[in-house]
């Protein structure tokens, strides 16, 4: 094919619609922080725990968190891609439910 045919066909392509995404999609994903709220009887080594095994702290961090979130009633404990967050969310949700502590945890958008 000459270089015209192929202009030809490029443009014949645009007018139905098959050329129209000529950007690469390389947007970054939003990003969301997991939140540990406070409350008066999950334990506090529960809660270092958690931090631990599910956010993957070491302990004087996960302390520290703890510590933090038990003083101001709120706190993060990592920021995550939507699905990576809502995981963590759950696993916080169904470790607590299994030890029957009232432990919440949410996410909001970074
Ligand atoms: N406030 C709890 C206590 O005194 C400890 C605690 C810390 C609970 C952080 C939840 O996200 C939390 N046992």
């Amino acid at each position: 094919m000459n270089s015209e045919q192929n202009s030809n066909n490029n443009r014949d392509d645009y007018q139905r619609g098959l050329l129209l995404d000529t950007k690469p999609k390389t947007k970054k994903p939003s990003m969301y922080n997991v939140l540990l709220m406070n409350d008066d009887y999950t334990p506090m080594e529960f809660v270092v725990l958690i931090l631990e095994k599910i956010f993957n702290k070491k302990s004087e961090e996960a302390t520290q968190i703890m510590l933090h979130v038990h003083k101001n009633g709120i706190g993060v404990c990592g920021t995550f891609t939507f699905e990576v967050a809502e995981s963590k969310c759950k696993a916080v949700f169904d470790m607590a439910k299994k030890h029957e502590h009232p432990l919440q945890c949410t996410m909001e958008k970074s």
